[in-house]
């Protein structure tokens, strides 16, 4: 089996890469990764030398560049992972987003339906269903939910859905979709939440809440995701979307809280600062159809989950402190320096 997994220098694809190795060593991972400034290749360096794994650095967008790998290596499956993913990126300017969530997604279609393909898989995200009232603690995002999107980012990841869901019913594509809830775990790039809090507080920085820090966010465990996906890459049914989530819905105040209660660190650097434009209010999976059609369900409590990531942020900082010092400080002074 030869799988092409894009965006595998990021959080999430670079953990699925880990996960594949482990899990079906007898598999070939190609990764395509554009190396943006979320993509870091010394995420990959545990594997880099592994002889079922090769790294090409590529824009998915880059159609004669993505058609001349498909040439070369005529992938079984690919799992799409390539994204712009920060929503308060996507606020400032949206045209990437634009760019690469949905042409580049286009791009692999377009390939796939060339070259030929057992199966391609989108990685989507909640968000696409837009939010949740927080005083309706019984409602959920199922599979049926309309889409809904509230920012950019997430409208470009709608779009992306329903573009692949076209693509299976015009040409026939073997895609399979899966929409899941925020991911936390090792590597994830310092703007998002839980380690953007981790390095700030173990540098006696402000930590800044957005609004009244009550949005509410559904957490998953980023190993129990890149197992979702195995499942939905083997034994999922074609032209099906799935939800992925683990029920673990908490405010952002109460991570913040326990963050610095794990490292230690007094709750006046908590700053409750200007709100998110357009915040959505609450995320909450229902991720009946995994579990009853394949048998899924998490395996990580986030009690345990939360202390496992961050000892790793504890034990691997130099991977995060020369993000932190790069381009990204830039970054951080746009967004956070007048807040
Ligand atoms: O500094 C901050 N302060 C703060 O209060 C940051 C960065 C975030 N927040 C809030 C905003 C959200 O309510 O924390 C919550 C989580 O924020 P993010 O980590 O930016 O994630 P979110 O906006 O929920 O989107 C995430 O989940 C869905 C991912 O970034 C997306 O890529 C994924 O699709």
């Amino acid at each position: 089996m030869n799988i092409f997994v894009t965006g595998g220098a990021g959080f999430i694809g670079a953990n699925y890469i880990f996960y594949m190795l482990r899990e079906h060593p007898e598999y070939r991972i190609v990764c395509l990764d554009k190396l943006t400034y979320a993509g870091n290749l010394s995420t990959l360096e545990p594997i880099i030398q592994n002889p079922n794994f090769r790294f090409e650095k590529i824009d998915i967008c880059d159609r004669e560049a993505v058609c001349g790998l498909f040439e070369e290596e005529k992938p079984d499956i690919v799992v799409n992972f390539a994204a712009e993913s920060h929503v308060d990126r996507s606020i400032e300017d949206p045209e990437v987003f634009l760019r690469t969530n949905i042409l580049g997604t286009q791009v692999l279609m377009d390939a796939c339906r060339k070259y030929g393909i057992q199966r391609f898989h989108q990685v989507s995200t909640d968000e696409v269903y837009g939010d949740l009232p927080l005083d309706k603690p019984d409602l959920f995002f199922t599979e049926k939910t309309p889409l809904h999107a509230s920012s950019p980012y997430s409208a470009s990841k709608a779009s992306a859905d329903m573009l692949v869901q076209a693509y299976h019913r015009t040409y026939g594509l073997p895609a399979t979709i899966s929409r899941c809830s925020n991911n936390y775990g090792p590597y994830q790039f310092p703007e998002k939440l839980i380690p953007l809090m981790i390095a700030n507080a173990l540098a006696d920085k402000p930590l800044p809440v957005y609004g009244d820090g009550l949005n509410v966010r559904d957490w998953l465990y980023v190993e129990d995701h890149c197992r979702a996906i195995d499942l939905i890459i083997h034994n999922g049914r074609v032209g099906e979307v799935y939800n992925v989530g683990g029920h673990n819905e908490m405010s952002n105040i109460s991570i913040v809280k326990l963050i610095c209660s794990e490292l230690g660190k007094p709750e006046t650097l908590i700053k409750y600062v200007t709100d998110r434009k357009g915040h959505d209010r609450r995320y909450a999976i229902d991720p009946d159809k995994i579990h009853s059609e394949l048998g899924w369900l998490p395996e990580t409590k986030f009690a345990d989950g939360i202390k496992e990531t961050v000892r790793w942020y504890l034990n691997n900082k130099e991977w995060w402190e020369t993000i932190v010092s790069g381009e990204y400080k830039n970054y951080y002074e746009k967004m956070y320096g007048n807040k």
